[in-house]
C-alpha cells in the first residue's frame, strides 16, 4: 500500500515535469509528495521490560509466553497457584509482586470491591473487541462495566472418570443417571474407593458442588446450608482417597479413577494418559443435574509495577489465534468469539469442552460468597476433611 502511494506520487511528479517541458509555461509549484502513512503505533510498554504473571497450572499453551517475549523483548516471570484461596490470600496480604493474576469470578468480585485490582486501560487492549459480548455481559455481575476482568477461559467443575477402571470397580453395577452419585452416594463410593476417589483440595470447589447435590443453592451464603452439605459429605469421607492439587497427574497416573475435577483438566489427563501408553478411557462427564460453570479472568493488581506490559500481554492473549491455541491445547473453551472460530474441529465439537446449548442451559452459573460465608465454608470443609 505504502509502495503504491509512493509510486503514484513519483508518477505525478514525473507527469508534471513532462508537462512543463511541452508547454514551456512558468514552473508550477512543486507537486506535494503524499506523506507515507504513519507506521501503526506499537504497544505502550513500561521502561522495565519485565512482566510477572500468576496463573493456574496447565493453562498456557506451550510457546505462547516465549512468543510474547520474542515479539516485545519483555521477560515474563510465570508462576502458578492451585486454588482461588491461595491466590486470594496473596492478594489480601498485598505486595504480591505480580502484574497479572487470574482469579475465578467467584473471588474476583470481592477482590475488585476490596480495591485489589486496577482498572484496565482499554485503549491499550484493542483486541477486547474480539470477546464474545454475551460472556462479557455475564461478567458484569462480578465486574460492573467490564472495568477490570478479561476472561482467560471458562469451564466447569464436574465428575471426571477413568471409565475403564470405574466400570471394573462397579463390577456390573450400572452407571448412575446422575454422575454426582459417583462421588457423593455411598452405594457407589463404597465400590469406587478401591480404584481411588479424589476431590479438589479447596473449600470453594467442594462445598458448592455438595450444596448443589443436596438440592441447595450452590452459592448459598448460609452457614446452616454448609452444615447440611457437611453432613452429606461425612457419609462418604472414609471412601475419599485424596484431596488433590495435582489432579491431572493423579487421574492420568492412575491414583484416582473418579474425581471432582475441572473439565479441561480431565481432558488434559486423558491426553497425558494416552501419551504414557495407557489404553484407558478417561472422560469428563455431564451430570444430569448440571455442572458448575466457572470463569477464570485476567486482572491487573493494584500495585502492579508493569501495568503497561500487562495490558500488552492481555491484548496479545486476546488475538484470535492465541485464544484458539489456548482452547486447542488446554481443553478449555475460550470466551473469545473471533478465536472460537479458529478452534480445531475436534475441540470445537467436543461436547465436554464447548458444551451444547441444551446442556449449557442446565449448568449452574457462578456467583460469589461473602468473606464471612467463605470462612464458615472453610470450617465446614476442614472438619469434613479431618473426618470430624
Ligand atoms: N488447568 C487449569 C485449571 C483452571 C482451573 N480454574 C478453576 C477455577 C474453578 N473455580
Amino acid at each position: 500500500m505504502k509502495k503504491h502511494i509512493l509510486a503514484a506520487a513519483a508518477l505525478a511528479v514525473l507527469l508534471a515535469a513532462c508537462g512543463k517541458k511541452e508547454e514551456a509555461a512558468p514552473a508550477p509549484a512543486p507537486t506535494p509528495v503524499a506523506a507515507a502513512p504513519a507506521a501503526p503505533a506499537g504497544p505502550v510498554l513500561d521502561a522495565e521490560k519485565t512482566l510477572n504473571i500468576y496463573n493456574w497450572p496447565d493453562y498456557v499453551p506451550e510457546g505462547m509466553i516465549a512468543a510474547f517475549e520474542k515479539e516485545t523483548g519483555i521477560k515474563v516471570n510465570y508462576d502458578t497457584f492451585e486454588t482461588n484461596e491461595a491466590l486470594n490470600a496473596k492478594l489480601v496480604a498485598g505486595n504480591t509482586g505480580y502484574d497479572i493474576v487470574v482469579p475465578g469470578t467467584v473471588f474476583a468480585k470481592g477482590q475488585i470491591e476490596g480495591g485489589l485490582m486496577q482498572p484496565l486501560k482499554k485503549d491499550q487492549i484493542p483486541n477486547l473487541a474480539n470477546m464474545d459480548p454475551a460472556i462479557m455481559a455475564t461478567l458484569t455481575k462480578a465486574d460492573p462495566g467490564n472495568a477490570h476482568l478479561v476472561p482467560w477461559a471458562w469451564g466447569f467443575t464436574t465428575v471426571g472418570i477413568n471409565k475403564t477402571k470405574v466400570e471394573k470397580a462397579l463390577g456390573g453395577m450400572a452407571m448412575p443417571e446422575n454422575a454426582w452419585d459417583l462421588v457423593f452416594k455411598p452405594e457407589y463410593t463404597s465400590k469406587l474407593k478401591s480404584c481411588g476417589i479424589a476431590y479438589l483440595d479447596s473449600p470453594t470447589e467442594i462445598i458448592p458442588v455438595a450444596l448443589h447435590y443436596i438440592g441447595k443453592d450452590a452459592y448459598s451464603n448460609d452457614p446452616a446450608d454448609y452444615k447440611a452439605a457437611g453432613d452429606m459429605l461425612a457419609k462418604v469421607r472414609k471412601d475419599v482417597r485424596m484431596f488433590s492439587s495435582t489432579m491431572i497427574d493423579d487421574i492420568a497416573g492412575g491414583k484416582a479413577c473418579v474425581a471432582i475435577a475441572w473439565s479441561g483438566d480431565v481432558n488434559i489427563a486423558a491426553g497425558r494418559a494416552k501419551e504414557n501408553g495407557s489404553a484407558d478411557v478417561i472422560e469428563a462427564l455431564l451430570p444430569s443435574t448440571g455442572a458448575l460453570i466457572f470463569f477464570d479472568t485476567m486482572a491487573v493488581t493494584k500495585d502492579a509495577k508493569h501495568p503497561n506490559n500487562a495490558m500488552a500481554f492481555i491484548d496479545f492473549f486476546l488475538r484470535p489465534e492465541n485464544a484458539a491455541l489456548m482452547s486447542n491445547e488446554m481443553g478449555y473453551p475460550t470466551g473469545n468469539k473471533a478465536g472460537a472460530a479458529l478452534v480445531k474441529p475436534e475441540i470445537a465439537n467436543n461436547k465436554t469442552i464447548f458444551v451444547e446449548a441444551d446442556y449449557f442451559a442446565k449448568m449452574i452459573p457462578p456467583s460469589s460468597f461473602t468473606n464471612e460465608a467463605r470462612e464458615a465454608m472453610a470450617n465446614a470443609y476442614n472438619a469434613f476433611k479431618k473426618g470430624r
